[in-house]
């Protein structure tokens, strides 16, 4: 185990308000660190993305049916949780195309109910899932890819799946605290 932890016990009142923070600062990290040096070696290797169930496929009652195909292909849950993005969030989320002109309506869009989050493992992750949920307009998506079954709409496309092993694991951040993956 790394470092030694502030206990909880010792009432944060004790501290000024910015030395608390601090100290909670360093325990999540301790945390992280702690869980990180527990997670097998290859998982630095580019064999894991990241994705959201939208509010479109969540609506349509298809969190089942999407998990299922996710499953059945072959990927690890390695973290996932049931949540919902305010705007701002999403915006940050989508921050690369916020020169598109249909950012806008894409954050709206996403923070228009819950989505479900995980991360997910396989040989080649993000390639692979890419590959599973088609192309991002369901029109030009694959037969059997998760888009051309449940997406209505280039918009309302029922899955996100991380387009690079970089932008997966910032995606993965993004969403998921070091304790929470598994
Ligand atoms: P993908 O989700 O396949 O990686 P992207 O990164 O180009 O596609 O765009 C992100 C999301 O933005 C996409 O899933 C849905 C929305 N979007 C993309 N192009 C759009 C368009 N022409 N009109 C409306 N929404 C669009
Ligand atoms: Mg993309």
């Amino acid at each position: 185990m790394w470092g030694v932890r502030i206990p909880a016990s010792i009432s944060p009142e004790f501290y000024s308000p910015r030395l608390s923070d601090r100290i909670n600062t360093i325990n999540e990290s301790l945390n992280t660190l702690n869980h990180s040096t527990t997670q097998p070696l290859n998982s630095m290797a580019g064999n894991r993305t990241f994705t959201m169930i939208k509010p479109d496929a969540v609506r349509a009652g298809n969190i089942g049916n999407i998990l299922q195909m996710i499953n059945a292909a072959g990927f690890r849950i390695v973290a996932m949780k049931y949540t919902q993005m305010s705007k701002a969030r999403a915006g940050e989320f989508y921050a690369v195309h916020r020169e598109r002109p249909f950012y806008g309506e894409l954050c709206d869009f996403m923070s228009s109910g819950p989505i479900v989050a995980a991360i997910l493992e396989k040989d080649n992750a993000v390639v692979a899932f890419r590959e599973l949920i088609g192309a991002t307009n369901p029109a030009d998506a694959a037969e059997g890819t998760i888009r051309k079954k449940y997406a209505t709409s280039v918009g309302e496309n029922a899955v996100h799946g991380s387009d690079s092993d970089e932008n997966a694991a910032i995606e993965g951040a993004f969403h998921f605290a070091g304790v929470e993956l598994f």
